[in-house]
């Protein structure tokens, strides 16, 4: 209101007159110098001390108004305009200023050099304008949200983060790191001849995969095993190179090192973000990202940081939500982003912005820079405010209003990494994040409660729950679940560890179950428990198998934390089936219905396969040495994260 009413006296025709009079006056005097004449001098003289005192105390009155970037920014920019945002030439509220400007420069132009009259008036017309501007801005801050306020800072931070990876040469944007040799790549050979054999046979698969892929696909996203061709899906938009990126680190730990030099070369020369389509946030950060950060810890080559970290500020808009809870969809070259149209009124997807922590959490490490974890830290301040049915974490929150969609819960499709991620958080923090562990064990803890359930001869399975009602149904991407719980017993609540342990050992078989059960002997896409079915899938939409590693991923974790040769048994089952059935002459192709008697081909060998199914196979016959689970996190998509540890005084603060 005060700013507001001081801006007439700008504006104002007779503020125009002041201005001239002065002048006019000024240059005048100079020239008569009695008389009338000099009676007017001393009063514009006055005049001008007014005007002086007035605008120092506008000064005043800006820098003591709230703090906001905008006002500064306005305060600061405006005086020079070199430095104004291309915004501020857009016509509209700055329009008056500029034509002023404009006639200025003619004046100057037409007028006599050195003429001081003119330079006086010159002057205090461009204070005059700056002023306008300032106190036009301040009033428009005044009258915003504090959200939007908060908004602007990050936007405003966000462009300072993008212009310092633009601006400057290839790794001079980003402060050195000491790179940490990691720890446990050394791949020894096991000791036992058949598993020797085993691990061999996995690794040729790997090699069939990556040459039918460098052959008829390379550069593309993803290969077409029985066209030959490439393939690509939408999820990433038109950037290229999926299954490059997501296999590196597979390449590195299985020793395919001209394979691994190749998919480097391919990425310093062809690997760009600079896109103009829409991409899945979740989707790039878990194969993309994560593909990178990987590569990186691994084999300390920068340009693995470099892109990472540039992929990463390429992801900041998705987070322009009044909520700061990322849309799952954005235009990587405009930074407008949007939601799933068939997401619950517009909601984002708990699985896909609960599944951003741990890359954000490394690229803030990466690259000095905080923004990335202060973005997914502010997903855990959200979440914490809200109210959870049941102690449940439903799939659907809207980020405009920053409050739950439908109330549905899964573990499964729309959930399930979300669950992965609080826990893997808290492990990657070297377990000093309580916070993540708390809301890993209370979630862990109601979805025990509310859903899971044994079938009558005695299969555990996890069901979903649509507000109140369950569905007696498990996804195969719920079968992630068996090693997740596996993974978390050792630090359960008080004598709950061999509870968790065990869960993680009825999922398991619930899930080799599904494969069981099949001709195929590979799971289908969900498999129910009602009408008179165990772990079978009964409608023909949920009969395919797309090559999906999270059966295999259980009996990784269950194999490395029990030992018992059951899971080595079951992976071997595994290889055996995705040798008779999926493997062609072109690669591996998922399957349309495990079913039937014959294989009927998707055509598609996605990244995940590569990523995931191998990697987590090879794991299963390698010895525990090679990527000890105490010093490495597997992010959703298999990409290796070492451990790092929180700043102690910041857990330290938030635990009081
Ligand atoms: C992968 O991209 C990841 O494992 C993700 O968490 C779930 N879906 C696929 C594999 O099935």
């Amino acid at each position: 209101m005060p700013v507001g009413g001081l801006l007439p006296l700008f504006s104002s025709p007779a503020g125009g007159s002041l201005g001239g009079g002065l002048g006019g006056g000024l240059g005048g005097g100079g020239r008569k110098g009695s008389g009338p004449a000099a009676l007017r001098l001393t009063e514009k003289f006055v005049l001008l001390l007014v005007f002086s005192a007035f605008i120092t105390l506008c000064f005043g009155a800006i820098f003591f108004l709230p703090d906001s970037s905008k006002l500064l920014s306005g305060v600061l920019f405006h005086s020079s305009p070199a430095l104004q945002p291309a915004a501020d030439h857009k016509p509209g509220p700055g329009a008056r200023a500029e034509d002023a400007a404009e006639g200025r420069a003619r004046r100057r132009e037409e007028g006599a050099p050195g003429d001081p009259a003119a330079a006086v008036e010159d002057n205090l017309a461009r204070i005059r304008e700056n002023h306008e501007r300032a106190l036009r801005e301040a009033k428009e801050t005044l009258q915003k949200l504090p959200e939007e306020i908060q908004r602007d800072i990050l936007l405003e931070k966000e462009k300072v983060a993008q212009d310092q990876l633009r601006d400057k040469a290839p790794f001079r944007g980003l402060p050195p790191v000491d790179f940490v040799p990691p720890i446990g790549v050394e791949n020894r050979e096991p000791a036992d001849a058949a598993i020797r054999e085993k691990r061999a046979k996995i690794k040729e698969m790997m090699k069939h995969a990556w040459n039918n892929y460098k052959g008829y696909a390379w550069g593309l996203n993803e290969l077409k095993p029985i066209s030959k061709e490439g393939h690509s899906s939408s999820l990433f938009g038109n950037i290229k190179g999926a299954t490059i990126v997501d296999a590196l680190d597979t390449l590195f730990i299985m020793e395919m090192k001209n394979e691994f030099e190749e998919a480097k070369s391919w990425i310093e020369e062809n690997l760009d973000f600079n896109v103009n389509a829409e991409i899945s946030v979740f989707e790039v950060n878990i194969r993309f990202v994560g593909g990178l950060l990987s590569a990186y810890y691994l084999s300390g080559e920068e340009i693995f940081r470099k892109k990472a970290v540039e992929l990463g500020v390429k992801l900041l808009p998705a987070f322009h939500t009044p909520s700061g809870i990322p849309w799952a969809l954005l235009n990587m070259k405009s930074g407008i982003g949007r939601n799933w149209p068939w997401a619950s009124g517009g909601s984002s997807i708990l699985a896909e912005f609960g599944t951003l922590h741990l890359e954000f959490m490394h690229l803030s490490h990466l690259s000095g820079n905080p923004i990335f974890a202060e973005k997914v830290m502010n997903i855990r301040t959200v979440l914490n405010k809200l109210e959870k049915p049941q102690g449940l974490y439903p799939n659907y929150l809207n980020p405009n209003s920053g409050q739950w969609g439908q109330h549905h819960v899964s573990v499964g499709g729309l959930g399930d990494s979300f669950y992965e991620y609080l826990l893997k958080a808290w492990l990657m923090s070297g377990k000093t994040d309580l916070e993540a562990k708390k809301m890993y064990f209370d979630a862990v803890q109601a979805i025990e409660t509310h859903l899971i359930r044994k079938s009558s001869s005695g299969l555990t399975y996890i069901a979903e729950w649509k507000g109140g009602l369950l569905e007696h149904k498990m996804g195969h991407l719920t079968c992630f679940a068996g090693g997740m719980f596996a993974l978390g017993a050792d630090g359960a609540p008080e004598g709950l560890a061999q509870h968790y342990l065990e869960l993680g050992a009825e999922i398991a078989r619930t899930c080799h179950e599904s494969y069981n059960r099949t001709f195929m002997k590979l799971g289908p896409e969900a498999f129910r428990f009602d009408g008179g079915v165990e772990a079978i899938a009964t409608r023909q939409n949920e009969k395919y198998y797309i090559l999906r590693p999270e059966v295999i991923e259980t009996y990784m974790y269950m194999w490395r934390l029990t030992h018992d040769p059951k899971y080595r048994k079951w992976a071997w089952e595994a290889v055996e089936a995705l040798e008779s059935h999926c493997r062609v002459n072109g690669g591996y192709s998922g399957l349309r219905d495990v079913y039937l008697l014959h294989e009927s081909y998707d055509d598609v060998q996605q990244s995940f396969f590569l990523a995931e199914t191998l990697k987590y196979l090879y794991l299963i016959f390698s010895d525990d040495d090679l990527l000890p689970l105490e010093h490495w996190i597997f992010n959703t998509e298999a990409h290796l994260l070492p451990i790092l540890p929180t700043d102690k005084k910041e857990v330290e603060l938030k635990e009081e």
